[in-house]
């Protein structure tokens, strides 16, 4: 039988591409410039699977003009919020994604930040990489302790629970608000609030870790900001969009929040320009996925999906 084609829309790990090309016949964007509208449609009528990253937008506009030969999205992402599933699903198209795999790297990113954020990495290393570094003092860069503080975390799902772990690991008191209270062998002690506003009184850190969705935009806001702790810190591995930057902005000028560490923004690539003059906002470039083991993880779960639905199978992470 001839192989399946598939279109592989960014440069992703050696050792997926690799098996990619060995099972399918596989067209990978070496230049590894997002898929434009234009692309996917055109895609779409040639190969019989793509893997997308989240850089490609599969709108209900691009979707309704899919030929009818595509028959699988198999991501290469836990977020799908760069494709409209109920236009995928009118489609019949499956749609598949890659939980699990990602948790923890995610997770490192997280604590990374809200370290950074805490402790002025980004004053700190300014000052002694461009030489600035000329006197010290025990006033100096005096930043915010995480040990023995309380944690806020937004999404208790795989990720929001493997920054929790690490988070035990420095002995944060940690709180959750979820859609639903955790079992208590997930929960691990950690105190349930079965609303956001409550979570928020009691977080002098606060991680997002939900999914973007037309409810979560802008869940952030100046309301909420202003019922953090005074100098509370906010740290965002999730989306963009679940946070009003300006909000931010003002919460981070009037100190109300102390800082902020954000590996992701409305806009992307890019982030916000305004956001760059405040050095206690440290920031990264969407990168909580990005180590090695995660990149192949990723890929090969992916790949995973594509084989179970090709073997008449349901895709273990069909959505
Ligand atoms: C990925 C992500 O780097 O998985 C997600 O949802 O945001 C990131 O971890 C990216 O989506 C890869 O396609």
């Amino acid at each position: 039988m001839s192989k399946k084609r598939l279109w592989i829309t960014r440069r992703l790990s050696d050792a997926t591409l690799e098996r990619a090309e060995r099972d399918y016949d596989t067209v990978v964007n070496h230049e590894d410039e997002p898929g434009s509208a234009a692309d996917l449609i055109a895609a779409s009528a040639e190969f019989d699977a793509i893997i997308p990253c989240h850089s490609e937008h599969l709108s209900a506009d691009v979707v309704a003009q899919f030929s009818d030969r595509l028959k699988i999205v198999a991501n290469h992402s836990v977020g799908v919020d760069h494709c409209d599933l109920p236009a995928l699903k009118k489609r019949g198209i499956v749609v598949t994604n890659t939980p699990d795999v990602l948790s923890d790297a995610t997770a490192e990113l997280a604590m990374l930040l809200m370290l950074g954020a805490a402790r002025h990495a980004v004053a700190g290393d300014r000052i002694v990489r461009s030489g600035a570094w000329d006197s010290w003092s025990p006033a100096f860069m005096v930043g915010k302790q995480v040990t023995g503080a309380r944690l806020g975390i937004v999404g208790m799902g795989r990720v929001g629970k493997a920054f929790a772990a690490k988070a035990r690991g420095f002995d944060m008191e940690i709180h959750y608000f979820n859609r639903s209270e955790l079992p208590p062998d997930q929960a691990q002690g950690a105190t349930y609030h079965d609303n956001i506003e409550s979570l928020l009184g009691v977080a002098d850190f606060l991680s997002l870790h939900c999914p973007a969705t037309p409810e979560t935009t802008n869940l952030m806001n100046a309301d909420r900001f202003a019922l953090l702790p005074k100098g509370a810190v906010v740290v965002n591995t999730a989306r963009g969009a679940l946070v009003d930057e300006a909000a931010l902005l003002d919460a981070i000028k009037t100190g109300d929040v102390s800082a902020a560490g954000l590996d992701c923004f409305q806009t992307e690539p890019g982030g916000n320009p305004a956001f760059a003059n405040h050095e206690n906002i440290f920031m990264l470039p969407h990168i909580g996925s990005a180590t090695r083991q995660t990149r192949d993880a990723m890929g090969f779960r992916a790949l995973d999906n594509l084989d179970a639905y090709f073997a008449g199978k349901t895709p273990k992470d069909v959505l």
